[in-house]
């Protein structure tokens, strides 16, 4: 995609037969789900790749579904297609036997088995939407998920309607000599006038959705896998010529994802190859279509100089999670978009697991419920607030959000805390064994785990519908005579209004605790009744009505409660406990992730009561507590760097903001960028000899001692560079110029830029020169600049909307500079004077008629005007208006501005 959207001549030249307008936004319901009147049996697609025209050639072998009526019309899906011809058993038929609206091509009188062929032209080049057939740096690419196949020719384009595909590729040997689709490759050769062609075969029958193919000029960095059943799958990583360098990693990371899904869940790949094409301009992360993941470019390549090791993290992940939709998603399908979660919030939870199980646990665990507390926690409390399995929408690319995907996860990690580890695989083996080849939902999967466990999760089912962030209370009393201490807990509906406050029903909800001693030990775990206390430090206690008392023996002091380890549940604690409590589980609980929690807690409090200081206009103080726990972390002996810079990380001022009606934008700023100051002030001496203690010893390694060293080794630089003296700046202009890898390279100027004057100008000029060419690296340059908290943020993000690097062509691009700005950097984006509001919304604008599905996301950052001061609010309905206003306004763009409006 080399034009700006700003100046990209979109419309395809349609002859008089092609839709000139999208039919009016349309809410689907969940409730209406009807089967479909028609299946398909056979796919057979030939595509006439070409720099102009492409043609689409289709064959359906098309039956009428047993119960549909007899008469009901075949109604397929299409946008966009130009027509060229339409055939029934071999028979053209007449413009008189078919009408093609906008949507939809249907044919009025079809027998109840038959073929159909059709013939549409396309013009992918022209394709900005990225979804559909479309370009990406000269090669051809596709997207289908969710709704884009019917952008490449008439269909069921629906998840329910899973087909053999049998796929021809014809193009340019020159300009395209590798030539990709599902499956297995059982045909190739020439073709006249310079052209090729190749013919793919999936055996597997597959929902549309799933369906790619990509034509261009690419190399393969290619392995090899042998299954436990001894077969061997060869695997190829597809990038750009100058990429090949960098793919080493994504191939291990497949590897390892193989092995992984084979051991945890007895899984194996099912076809003989199994490939990854990197792409440039992409909308989302990856896809998962079948043998054949399309990936963003972030997703895959990893250098050490390019790539931090959050990158290399990420692309393990996501190649995992893209991976194990082959059986999540692939073989077993959703039924309809509905159930989307079906499909990713098992998944996201699958590659959670993965994760821990390479990396760290509490890591990972940590780094999962910040994600959770930041983005879904927002947008459960916003007007995008809606069940893991929505009730409706217009426009489905907007329900891939945090809500189905993450929550939807942690839906799954609550089935896995209440059946156990072994009673999970149970009811996922039954799942497979009942439903492979299948389009099923929700309440199928939650069948088959309660069936193999013979387990009732009727009542757990409510977490399907369930909108909002409920509320867990927890209130204690301890009788040190008796050595009984009760703990209460209460299940309350959202705190969030709108969330459905009325109408709550009961949730069934797994709570992992455990009790601390005075002195940090662990207690006994027993209730009364039972013969003795339960095995291990920590126990589930399942609430599942209104309140429940939970009654323990044998606790003679008053402990400290320990409460949701690992975060057994996506809800808000409401549990006012002393600081002196938290300090205990802080520095003994035996969970790291509580242990990580408490510090957290701790940090929310000091920096609230600051924030309240700040807008009184009272002096700060800094609490003693907070240096002394935060000198207690930096010197402990049992945690590794990544715990420590976790620990050390105050909570960000998107989360503290959450704990606000109104939310105190400069006071959250000021009150946290004081106590980074003044911890750093505080902790100054064992910062410094933490940051030479953990300076590197040889080259760089991708290793988890490594990684450890570099987090704590950063952690300590960010610290010393707030406080802005010679000595800490010479530190971080030191390793910018030293460093031989991207994490320490990137934190380096992370800190410059927070620092200001001709250190930054240098770095960002130096990064600059060096990356120019290099895309992905230069979203780094962005989003650094975009998510600094330096008083003239602003002023930057302005100039740099108008750099000539900066484009909103390129999704990636579009995001490092603007969704960073709009919804990591709360207090430079909701700056009072609206400059940031109305920079967000010329962009959402400008790019919504060439991307909206981008543009649709950009435009959430308006999502929660509500949380903001009256002048503010002002501010944001005014731009939302204008948004809303706009003539020809995407159906995406407009379902989420409508939402917000309301
Ligand atoms: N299924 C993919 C996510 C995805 C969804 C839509 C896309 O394009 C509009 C692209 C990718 C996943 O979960 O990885
Ligand atoms: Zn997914």
């Amino acid at each position: 995609m080399s034009e700006a959207p700003g100046q990209a001549a979109a419309s395809p030249s349609t002859p008089a037969s092609a839709p000139q307008r999208p039919a009016p936004p349309q809410v689907i319901r969940r409730e209406d789900y009807c089967p479909p009147a028609f299946g398909i049996d056979r796919v057979e697609l030939r595509f006439e790749l070409d720099e102009d025209v492409s043609t689409v050639h289709a064959t359906l072998a098309l039956r009428r579904a047993p119960g549909a009526a007899a008469a009901a019309p075949l109604v397929l899906d299409g946008e966009g297609l130009v027509l060229r011809s339409v055939a029934i058993d071999g028979r053209t038929l007449g413009p008189e036997a078919y009408a093609q609206d906008a949507a939809t091509l249907t044919i009025a009188a079809v027998p109840d088995v038959f073929e159909l062929r059709t013939v549409v032209e396309i013009r992918p080049q022209d394709n900005t939407e990225l979804t559909g057939l479309y370009r990406s740096s000269g090669n051809y690419c596709t997207q289908c998920e969710a709704e884009g196949f019917r952008r490449i020719t008439f269909f069921l384009d629906r998840p329910d309607v899973m087909a053999r595909y049998r796929v021809t590729l014809a193009a340019d040997r020159t300009r395209y000599p590798v030539l990709l689709a599902n499956g297995n490759r059982v045909a190739a050769g020439e073709l006249p006038g310079g052209r090729h062609f190749a013919t793919w075969d999936d055996p597997f029958p597959k929902p549309s959705y799933l369906f790619a193919l990509v034509a261009g000029d690419l190399r393969c960095h290619a392995g090899e896998f042998t299954t436990a059943s001894g077969r061997r799958v060869r695997l190829e990583i597809w990038v750009e010529p100058e990429n090949i360098d960098r793919c080493e990693h994504a191939l291990r990371s497949l590897q390892r994802a193989m092995l992984w899904d084979e051991q945890r869940f007895g899984r194996e790949y099912d076809l003989d190859i199994y490939m990854i094409v990197a792409v440039s301009d992409f909308n989302m992360g990856a896809m998962e279509n079948k043998g054949l993941n399309i990936f963003n470019a972030k997703y895959v390549l990893a250098r050490p100089d390019t790539a931090t090791d959050d990158d290399y993290e990420a692309i393990e992940k996501v190649i995992a999670h893209e991976y194990f939709h082959n059986w999540t998603g692939n073989r077993v399908t959703c039924r309809d978009w509905f159930q989307l979660t079906l499909k990713e919030g098992l998944t996201v939870f699958r590659d959670h697991w993965f994760s821990a199980d390479m990396g760290s646990p509490a890591v990972t665990r940590i780094a999962e419920v910040l994600a959770l507390r930041t983005a879904q926690f927002a947008e459960d409390s916003g007007p995008m607030a809606h069940p893991i399995r929505p009730e409706s929408y217009v426009e489905m690319n907007n329900f891939y959000t945090a809500t189905v995907y993450e929550k939807g996860s942690e839906v799954i990690g609550m089935l896995r805390t209440l059946l156990g580890d072994a009673g999970f695989r149970r009811g996922m083996d039954l799942y497979f064994e009942r439903h492979d080849g299948q389009a099923v939902t929700c309440d199928d999967f939650r069948a088959a785990l309660a069936d193999a466990n013979g387990r009732d999760l009727e009542q757990f089912g409510r977490w399907y519908s369930q909108v909002g962030t409920p509320v867990l209370r927890a209130r204690t009393t301890h009788d040190p005579a008796t050595g009984r201490f009760t703990l209460r807990l209460e299940q309350a509906p959202p705190l969030a209004a709108g969330a459905g406050r009325e109408a709550a029903p009961l949730l069934h909800i797994p709570v992992a605790m455990g009790l601390l001693a005075p002195d940090g030990s662990s207690l006994p775990l027993q209730l009364v009744g039972e013969a003795a206390a339960s095995p291990g430090e920590t126990r589930v206690l399942e609430l599942r009505e209104q309140a429940q008392s939970f009654e323990f023996v044998g606790v003679q002091e008053a402990p400290a409660v320990s409460l949701l380890r690992g975060f057994s549940a996506p809800v808000e604690l409401d549990y006012p406990r002393s600081d002196d409590e938290l300090a205990r589980l802080m520095g003994a609980d035996p969970d790291a992730f509580a242990r990580w929690d408490a510090g957290q807690e701790l940090a929310r409090r000091v920096l609230l009561r600051l924030c309240d200081d700040a807008v009184a206009g009272r002096e700060l103080v800094i609490d003693e507590r907070l240096v002394t726990a935060c000198g207690r972390v930096l010197a402990d002996p049992r945690l590794d760097g990544s715990l420590k810079a976790l620990a050390l990380t105050l909570p960000n001022e998107r989360i503290l903001g959450q704990h606000q009606t109104i939310v105190a934008v400069e006071g959250l700023h000021r009150a946290r960028q004081f106590v980074v100051r003044a911890l750093a002030e505080a902790l100054q001496g064992p910062l410094r000899a933490i940051y030479s203690e953990t300076a590197p010893r040889g080259p760089y390694a991708i290793t988890q001692p490594e990684i450890d060293r570099r987090r704590l080794h950063n952690l300590a630089l960010g610290y010393l560079a707030a406080l802005g003296d010679d000595a800490s700046v010479a530190l971080a202009v030191a390793q910018f110029k030293d460093a031989d890898n991207m994490s320490d390279s990137q934190e380096a100027l992370a800190c410059l830029i927070e620092v200001g004057g001709p250190v930054r100008e240098a770095g960002l000029a130096e990064f600059h020169a060096r990356w120019r060419g290099d895309a992905l690296v230069l979203d780094k340059w962005f989003t650094l600049q975009a998510v600094s908290g330096h008083p003239d943020t602003l002023e930057r993000v302005l100039a740099l909307a108008h750099h000539p690097d900066f484009t909103l062509a390129n999704p990636n691009r579009t995001r490092a500079l603007l969704a960073s700005f709009g919804l990591r950097n709360q207090f430079h984006f909701h700056d009072a004077s609206g400059r940031g509001y109305q920079l967000l919304a010329d962009k959402v604008c400008e790019l919504d008629p060439h991307n909206p599905h981008v543009a649709a996301r950009l435009v959430s950052a308006f999502n929660n005007w509500r949380r903001f001061d009256s002048g503010r609010q002002a501010a944001m309905h005014a731009q939302l208006q204008r948004i809303a206003g706009l003539p020809g306004l995407s159906r995406s763009t407009q379902e989420i501005v409508a939402r917000a409006l309301v």
